[in-house]
């Protein structure tokens, strides 16, 4: 058992990798779940598989060879795609049809034969990379919506292999996820784990309906009988390195003689002796976030709330993010053209009512964002969790400040001191803006306090080991079981 390893199995590997003239760069990725997983990546034989982001037709056989090694040495293993699977797979399966039915977006989910077997057939890749490597007593984390057959695949082949799994989006109502052609073998494909995790108990209880009603299995509280197994379901609300956010805002408040020029340029609107606040909505351009409501709502703000007119900036920064998905393309149009709409309409010679950036940005601009913004605006329409929020939280040092989260966020369950709002609602969002921009200072720091107090205890690091320990105690429960 000593040398029993931990695999974990995520669609991406944690590694940025690019290939520049033949020449190979790679570097750690600093992703929230890249973040969460290093202690249990690093620590003894741990092994993370995954897609490297480079296509087999953008590899000679050469460069390959260089890749795999390269990715050995980050305790990596890389599993090949072909263009085609990252077509019907990634952009086709998983966010064509997984991703906007699990956010409640029927309009936008296609369901087709052929992007559904190509899903198959990459989650068999991913399985066979994972049953390379498996040997008894090893342990495997499967994340996410892109790998939903994995657990299954893998416990076919090696029953005993202890298996967990975490879904980092929401699980969707029994009558959303009954339309789905193939309920029924996703179901069963998450059934090959020992413990299945979601971000709320909310999830949770919409899974085990799904599992009652379509598979017709006995449940009992938060457990499935299931080919005389015991399968657990339970909630690990996803946290953040709070330590790092908290270290950079502190460092960055500290640091007066080098200010950035994106500060400088921020300094220019905040002066707090005139009411000159500024708001923050940070999100991957995509259509669950809840960018043009949140526009339309806060052109309605301005016109319900002339006052706040040359007093407020909102600074919008929006992630590129699957970009050649239609809907993706709509999206950005229909942003692009609200935003110039409001600005055109609201602008003065001397202020610009929203600043939008559409690109990805540094840390350190992230920190000078968040460090800056007297309100941050988060409002998507659906959001498994949403880890933003919590960031914006980890960096107000001063205790200041005050976070607007949607109630359709996962993180709104566990954020109850932040101003929630209906984010379908323009009058409860200008309501809810105004009471932002007004509230007392001991307010904010109160709300602000407890938020941090909870984040801080519940760290990723804190979720993962949670998760791995429920995993442990599972497979405890179940060998008690077989030995009675
Ligand atoms: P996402 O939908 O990607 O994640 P989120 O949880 O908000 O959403 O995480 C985004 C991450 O990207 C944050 O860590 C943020 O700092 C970073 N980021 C955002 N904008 C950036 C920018 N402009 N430049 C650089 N970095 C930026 C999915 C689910 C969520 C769930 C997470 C984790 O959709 O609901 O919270 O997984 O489980």
């Amino acid at each position: 058992m000593s040398n029993s390893k931990t695999i974990i199995v995520s669609n991406r590997l944690p590694l940025q990798i690019s290939i520049e003239d033949d020449k190979l760069e790679v570097s750690a990725s600093v992703g929230g779940l890249a973040t969460g997983m290093k202690s249990v990546h690093t620590e003894g034989n741990g092994i993370w598989v995954g897609w490297t982001g480079i296509t087999d037709e953008d590899l000679n056989p050469k460069l390959r060879d260089t890749v795999n090694k390269r990715v050995k040495q980050e305790k990596c293993v890389a599993v090949n795609l072909t263009e085609q699977d990252i077509e019907d797979y990634y952009l086709g399966f998983s966010n064509k049809t997984l991703w906007p039915l699990f956010h409640y977006f029927m309009e936008y989910t296609a369901f087709e034969t052929k992007e559904w077997n190509a899903y198959v057939e990459v989650n068999q890749k991913f399985a066979n990379a994972v049953l390379e490597q498996l040997n008894d007593g090893d342990t495997v984390w499967v994340h996410d919506y892109q790998l939903l057959l994995v657990p299954e695949m893998i416990k076919a082949k090696k029953p005993y292999t202890t298996i967990g799994f975490f879904l980092h989006i929401p699980f969707p109502s029994y009558e959303i996820f009954r339309t789905f052609p193939w309920r029924s073998e996703v179901l069963e494909g998450m059934l090959g784990a020992d413990l299945i995790g979601f971000h709320t108990y909310d999830y949770e209880r919409h899974f085990l309906s799904s599992i009652k009603r379509i598979l017709r299995l006995e449940v009992n509280f938060n457990e499935i009988s299931y080919h005389n197994r015991i399968i657990k379901v339970d909630s690990f609300p996803m946290g953040i390195d709070y330590q790092k956010f908290w270290n950079a805002a502190l460092k960055h408040n500290s640091d007066h003689e080098e200010k950035s020029d994106l500060q400088r340029r921020l300094d220019e609107h905040i002066d707090p002796e005139h009411n000159k606040k500024l708001i923050l909505s940070i999100d991957r351009m995509d259509y669950t976030k809840g960018i043009p409501n949140r526009l339309r709502a806060f052109e309605y703000f301005l016109n319900a709330y002339p006052q706040y007119k040359e007093h407020v900036r909102l600074v919008m920064l929006a992630v590129p993010s699957r970009s050649n998905v239609p809907q993706y393309i709509k999206l950005k149009r229909e942003t692009d053209e609200l935003v110039g709409r409001i600005n055109g309409q609201f602008a003065t010679v001397s202020w610009t009512p929203i600043w939008y950036f559409y690109r990805s940005l540094p840390f350190s601009d992230l920190i000078d964002l968040y460090t800056s913004a007297d309100v941050a605006l988060i409002t998507p329409v659906r959001d498994g969790m949403n880890l933003v929020a919590k960031e914006y939280v980890a960096t107000r040092t001063n205790t200041d400040g005050v976070l607007i989260l949607s109630e359709m966020a996962g993180a709104a369950k566990e954020m109850n001191e932040a101003l929630l709002i209906n984010p379908n609602s323009y009058d409860d969002f200008a309501n809810t803006l105004k009471r932002a921009l007004e509230m007392p200072e001991a307010e904010q720091k109160t709300r602000m306090k407890f938020l941090q107090k909870r984040l801080k205890r519940y760290d990723v690091e804190k979720w993962a080991k949670e998760f791995l320990s429920a995993l442990r105690a599972t497979r405890e429960l179940q060998e008690v079981i077989v030995a009675k």
